[in-house]
């Protein structure tokens, strides 16, 4: 590590080497300085705000001390490194997880005591990084956590979005957007306004002759944006490998102003060309599982690709390797189609800039890329019209025909008078508007697919790329399910559950090897061990009451069956399902003699996700619970026995709260649409059970925790096409209970019918195309199967301890591992605690 540093002043910097804290006293003595210097603000003047930022200080310095050993340890070994790339981080907030994964949370806790702060306080001043829309997002942020936790060589690269998910306010009922400035003081992020690249948009492409005679492109004129990298260091847990998050921002090149312009008394336009540039990386687009096509978010996309790979090429040309070696220390994966522009962005940078032939180049490039799918929905998947791209980036269409030419004549090859073959596996779609398939491109231009879960996987492989099975054989397909990191969906958000797991299991080590929780099934016959689980759900339980009277006023009753579904809205997703069911059990306990109500079980119903501002239908879904909502949390005959919650702004912070207090949670996604799911591990590893449909990774729960310790229902993805057809070319009636659900609401019960006219006529009259009638007596009566469940608490609770020492194979510890082996071909680069 020293090697760097010349001979004669080694002894110099070693003798002065940064101490981290490691006490209580060094803690607080760094939070004193921080507050007195950075911060400049008195002892006497110290809020809570400033507590948190002097903590997070004090941590960040620990952290980049780790940082820079890192990094110097991991570019003098010159080992293969991963490159992380996703439009995506949502990390949630830093500092909890920093002081856990450091192992000095009580330090932390005694010092802030002493300096008169509790440290739960404290940490709740720390504003989401909310990079992300959903499932995707979170799961690049776990992968994260556990590439550093397993000391893999890695970074993440993304964009440094000024405007991260918008902030959901519920007004009478509706979903309100308001911006997300999260950037105001973030203490997580360094700039580095020394690594800034300049990217180029628009121009021409002319081909000229080099010295060697041969012809060569050249990319001219257009614009340039400069991007300048903000780094964020991640912190593994239990291990000094600390690695880098970095994310790109995008400024005017050329500094503050177009100097020539503002000298010619151009100021304003001068401005506005800064406005310009920085819009690029200024807001996160808000769509989940759909993609529109807008040319701002083809520029993110290109803008971030170039500057990772000019930064990760500049990386590999200072060891002086050759490139065929680029491979062998160069992993790259692409979270879903976003930064698929990579492909041709390193193929571009082979042959245009540094020369090389284009068969090295493409192979090189083939080698180096590993693409993710995460779903089949049609509206998901990315295309973008010819056009556009010729216009924004002209030489890379023209790389774009190239390897589509290529990919082509083999096909034409490999199957003679298939034409129809060409056709449907072309990169480039012969519509109307010519569009270029993203994902066929991710395709070619990578040597492993996976999906994220099995049924995903499977799906991949016989609907949406059926085609390139044939062409490239059944191994270039794989699968890697997803999986969530222990640390932070565990220990951080459930400390009370780790601390009596790690009492049962031979201390915290589960943690790294998740699969130790099974040493939990020998305890299940111990009687104080599950009152004692018991126990913590029930205050996990009251700590969400809590925090649901504060946000709603509304009062529930911990002692309820707790019923949470928390997620984007999206039809597939079937929310409209959950609500159906919940004015069904309302109807149901309305129509029952005061005797006989008494003797059901009381449940809360609570709701949270945000829905895209464009996705009108799931905002009207939105609307139907919050009225559903206000008619029976006032109904006095009801009382406690229904109680329905929509849970506002539901972000990473909020669900370290949601997942520790279920019982049960609704994972009901229309068979065949749910690529994998993860917040359904979240919710079992924290003891609660779910109702679910046999889709995604819910088939793969089921397979590991038992199908006696979760409540399946609903059609199979395998009927699912076949029901489609017969919606729409045969007769379809309408489940009868559904049908008085939908009568109840025309009626006016929950307010103006003509409001969910929509979501009753996709069901009614439009086809039902998510099946919502068709799973919904199975639904009904799974459910009755949960109450009649749940009233034997003793097996309940058996139950879920079962289900929790069989979730081991959910961290997302084994998913890094997987990928390391199956599709990176990296290893760990391990080190001692110093
Ligand atoms: N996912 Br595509 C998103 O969260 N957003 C997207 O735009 C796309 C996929 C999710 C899948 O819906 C979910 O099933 C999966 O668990 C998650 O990605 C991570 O793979």
């Amino acid at each position: 590590v020293e090697a760097s540093i010349p001979e004669p002043q080694r002894e110099a910097w070693q003798r002065n080497q940064v101490a981290n804290f490691a006490n209580k006293d060094g803690f607080e003595r760094e939070v004193v300085r921080h507050v007195e210097t950075t911060l400049a603000r008195s002892m006497f003047n110290c809020d809570e705000v400033a507590a948190y930022s002097a903590t997070s200080l004090a941590f960040r310095d620990r952290l980049i001390t780790d940082w820079n050993k890192t990094q110097q340890r991991q570019t003098f070994r010159d080992t293969k490194r991963v490159y992380y790339l996703s439009l995506e981080f949502l990390m949630g907030r830093a500092l909890d997880n920093a002081m856990l994964n450091v192992g000095l949370k009580d330090v932390a806790k005694d010092g802030l005591n002493e300096l008169g702060f509790r440290i739960e306080d404290v940490i709740k001043q720390e504003h989401d990084a909310a990079l992300g829309n959903g499932g995707l997002g979170r799961l690049a942020a776990c992968f994260l956590d556990s590439l550093a936790s397993l000391n893999y060589p890695a970074w993440g690269y993304g964009l440094r979005y000024r405007y991260g998910i918008f902030k959901q306010e519920i007004i009478d009922g509706y979903q309100v957007e308001v911006p997300d400035y999260w950037l105001d003081f973030n203490p997580w992020e360094f700039p580095r306004h020394d690594v800034n690249v300049d990217i180029q948009f628009f121009g021409h492409v002319n081909k000229t002759t080099n010295a060697d005679g041969k012809t060569v492109s050249v990319w001219e004129g257009g614009e340039i944006v400069q991007a300048v990298a903000y780094d964020v260091p991640i912190p593994g847990y239990d291990t000094p490998t600390t690695n880098n998050l970095r994310l790109w921002s995008s400024k005017a090149s050329g500094g503050e102003f177009d100097f020539q312009k503002f000298n010619n008394g151009d100021y304003e336009s001068s401005v506005a060309d800064q406005q310009r540039a920085e819009t690029i990386s200024a807001v996160l687009y808000p769509n989940d599982n759909l993609e529109r096509g807008k040319e701002l978010r083809l520029k993110q996309q290109y803008f971030w690709v170039a500057a990772s790979l000019y930064d990760i090429v500049r990386r590999f040309k200072k060891s002086k390797r050759a490139w065929r070696e680029f491979p062998e220390q160069v992993a790259i994966q692409l979270n879903d189609t976003h930064p698929t522009l990579a492909i041709v962005e390193l193929q571009r940078i082979l042959i245009d800039v540094e020369g090389l032939e284009w068969d090295a180049a493409w192979d090189i490039v083939t080698n180096t890329f590993g693409y993710t799918n995460h779903t089949v929905l049609p509206e998901a998947l990315e295309k973008w019209p010819v056009g556009l791209v010729q216009h924004l980036l002209p030489r890379h269409l023209q790389i774009i025909y190239d390897i589509n030419l290529y990919f082509l004549q083999k096909i034409e090859k490999a199957f003679p008078n298939d034409r129809d073959m060409l056709r449907r596996v072309s990169i480039i779609e012969e519509s109307q508007i010519k569009m270029v398939r993203m994902a066929f491109l991710a395709i070619v231009g990578s040597h492993k697919v996976n999906g994220v879960a099995e049924l995903h996987s499977d799906l991949i492989k016989t609907t949406i790329f059926k085609d390139f099975v044939q062409i490239y054989g059944p191994d270039k397909f794989t699968n890697v399910t997803n999986g969530i990191t222990p640390r932070r969906w565990l220990h951080q958000a459930n400390p009370r559950l780790s601390e009596l797991i790690a009492s049962k299991c031979g201390g915290l080590e589960f943690l790294k090897d998740l699969t130790l929780l099974n040493k939990l099934e020998q305890h299940i016959g111990d009687k104080e061990f599950r009152r004692e689980w018991a126990e913590i759900k029930y205050a996990n339980k009251v700590r969400l009451a809590k925090h649901i009277k504060d946000a709603t006023g509304v009062t529930v009753n911990p002692a309820s069956l707790f019923d949470i579904q928390v997620k984007r809205i999206h039809e597939y997703k079937r929310q409209q399902l959950n609500i159906f069911g919940v004015i069904h059990r309302y109807l149901t306990l309305k129509a029952m003699k005061p005797e006989e109500r008494k003797k059901q079980l009381p449940r809360v119903s609570i709701f949270g996700g945000k829905a895209a501002p464009g996705y009108w239908m799931a905002k009207q879904i939105i609307h139907l619970i919050n009225a559903v909502g206000a008619v029976v949390n006032k109904d006095e005959d009801i009382g406690d026995l229904l109680k329905v919650i929509f849970l506002e702004d539901y972000n990473v912070s909020k669900a370290e709260i949601i997942c520790p207090a279920s019982d049960i949670s609704e994972h009901i996604s229309t068979a065949g649409t749910e690529a994998s799911g993860t917040s359904n591990m979240k919710f079992v590893l924290n003891g609660g059970l779910i109702i679910g449909t046999c889709d995604g990774a819910n088939i793969e729960i089921t397979r590991e925790i038992g199908e006696n310790n979760i409540f399946l229902f609903g059609n199979l993805a395998e009927d699912v096409e076949d029901l489609r057809h017969a919606h729409t070319y045969g007769s379809h009636t309408i489940d009868s209970d559904l049908d008085k659900v939908f009568d109840e609401i025309e009626k006016g019960t929950f307010g103006t019918p003509h409001d969910f006219g929509a979501m009753i006529g996709a069901v009614r009259n439009h086809g039902d195309y998510y099946l919502v009638s068709d799973d919904f007596h199975s639904y009904m009566e799974t459910h009755q199967l949960v109450d009649e469940s749940y009233r034997n608490q003793d097996e309940w609770i058996a139950k879920c301890i079962t289900s929790v020492a069989r979730m081991g194979f959910f961290t997302s510890d084994r998913c890094i591992n997987e990928y390391g082996e199956e599709i990176w071909n990296v290893e760990p680069l391990p080190v001692e605690r110093n």
